[in-house]
């Protein structure tokens, strides 16, 4: 099936000239895949459409916000009505107070919070919050677990992986990340060590319970309550990073979804994404007792022009009453779409001898290229990324949109349906055949 993308190959051109690598985030650049991203026009449902009027089943909705469908038209009306109210005032509305209530509906966990404008800025202020509430300076992440680019984030192991962090990017100092330790993810007994290591030291331990930035990979069973139970036992903070899978997994995300197992919520949870319904935000949120020591009412500063902006306050007002009102039907039926794209894709990869390994967790999913489980992120840099980045083009070129990477998570909306399964599964059996050849 030739497609043109003559025009979004102009666009790009363009954008390059005023933006590096003309984007605005690093992933939508299409490096990991290979060709040029192709620019969208507008989206509508389960479906992109780019600027040479392709079509596409969109398989990363925005990176997560986009849970009940592109233009979901709640979502849409109430962005309309709060914009002819004039988009900012920088001051109080009743809007931030009712959002707050229905985020609590779905994280009892949140007695206080605060929105922010994104979920870096959220986690970035949880880690300055947990050290300001502890007195403490040590920080523990997992490799693989991604919580936005605040420089005290952008960590990896250093060679005595327990004993400090290294820079992750360039333009961080050693200085900034030597109290950030980035462990291996589902392995209590490396955050044993680095407690050992660190008697009273440690402030808090961030994780994405379920990780998405390593392509999908669910914690072990036990693993979170093992978290749980060694940060109560050193006197250290547990902080769910769900920006992700806030909203997605369950209405209350991994904290409702694992509650059986939890052994205690956390004490601190950041979100964004579907809370925004697609506008700019995030929360900062958990123990009264800890967000008290924010700002004003507190010593920890924080602060943002725009946070709890009107607009992004009905958005998220929008969406979480649509997902809270549709209840377990909406994640049930999300469930199954996603079962039935990962199944039917799995079948077909066997039909090709092609070595698939596919995590998923509800409506987020990764096909990892590697016959070997994936478990850790260790494990899923054996995937065989040239394989993916063939697939992707291929499936791309057959009208489906994947994440352009192979440790990203694919996502799947309430509207896709039966239609949208028959066009996945279409387009994969001729992209396997791209991979193998
Ligand atoms: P933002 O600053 O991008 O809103 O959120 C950072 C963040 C924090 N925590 C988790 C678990 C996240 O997944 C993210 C952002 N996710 C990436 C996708 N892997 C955003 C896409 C991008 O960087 O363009």
């Amino acid at each position: 099936m030739a497609i043109s993308w003559d025009r979004s190959a102009q666009l790009q051109a363009r954008a390059e000239q005023f933006l590096p690598g003309g984007v605005d985030s690093p992933v939508r650049a299409f490096r990991a895949v290979g060709g040029h991203p192709p620019f969208v026009a507008q989206a509508e449902g389960a479906y992109l459409l780019d600027a040479d009027g392709n079509r596409y089943v969109d398989l990363f909705g925005s990176w997560g916000p986009m849970l009940l469908g592109h233009a979901y038209p709640p979502v849409v009306q109430a962005i309309r009505e709060a914009a002819g109210r004039s988009p900012s005032f920088g001051a109080s509305t009743a809007a931030e107070a009712d959002l707050a209530e229905l985020v609590q509906r779905c994280y009892p966990s949140i007695q206080k919070m605060r929105f922010v404008s994104s979920g870096t800025e959220a986690c970035m202020s949880a880690i300055r919050l947990a050290r300001g509430f502890t007195g403490r300076p040590f920080l523990i992440k997992f490799e693989g677990c991604y919580h936005g680019h605040a420089d005290a984030l952008l960590v990896k192991a250093g060679s005595g992986v327990a004993t400090f962090g290294l820079p992750g990017s360039a333009g961080v100092p050693e200085q900034t990340v030597m109290h950030t330790l980035a462990l291996p993810y589902n392995d209590l007994p490396a955050v044993e060590a680095a407690f050992a290591l660190h008697p009273e030291q440690i402030a808090a331990v961030i994780l994405e319970p379920v990780v998405g930035n390593a392509g999908v990979i669910p914690p072990q069973p036990g693993y979170l309550a093992g978290l749980r139970q060694l940060t109560r036992q050193h006197g250290a903070l547990l902080i769910f990073d769900e920006v992700m899978v806030g909203f997605r997994l369950a209405a209350g995300g991994a904290q409702e979804l694992y509650a059986a197992e939890l052994g205690g919520p956390p004490d601190l949870t950041t979100l964004g994404k579907i809370v925004g319904g697609g506008l700019p935000v995030g929360v900062l949120g958990g123990r009264a007792e800890i967000m008290d020591f924010l700002a004003p009412q507190g010593p920890v500063y924080q602060a943002g022009t725009l946070s709890g902006n009107p607009l992004a306050m009905a958005a998220g007002i929008a969406m979480l009453s649509a997902l809270l009102h549709a209840g377990n039907q909406l994640y049930q039926q999300l469930d199954n779409t996603t079962a039935a794209i990962q199944n039917g894709v799995a079948l077909l990869a066997a039909d090709h001898g092609i070595a698939l390994t596919s995590n998923r967790v509800g409506s987020m999913f990764t096909w990892f290229f590697t016959p070997n489980p994936v478990q850790d992120f260790a494990s899923a840099s054996m995937s065989d990324t040239a394989a993916f980045a063939r697939f992707h083009r291929a499936m791309l070129k057959h009208g489906v949109w994947l994440p352009p990477s192979q440790y990203e998570a694919a996502f799947v909306s309430a509207a896709h349906g039966d239609r949208e399964v028959d066009l996945i599964l279409q387009a994969a059996r001729a992209a396997l055949r791209a991979v193998v050849s």
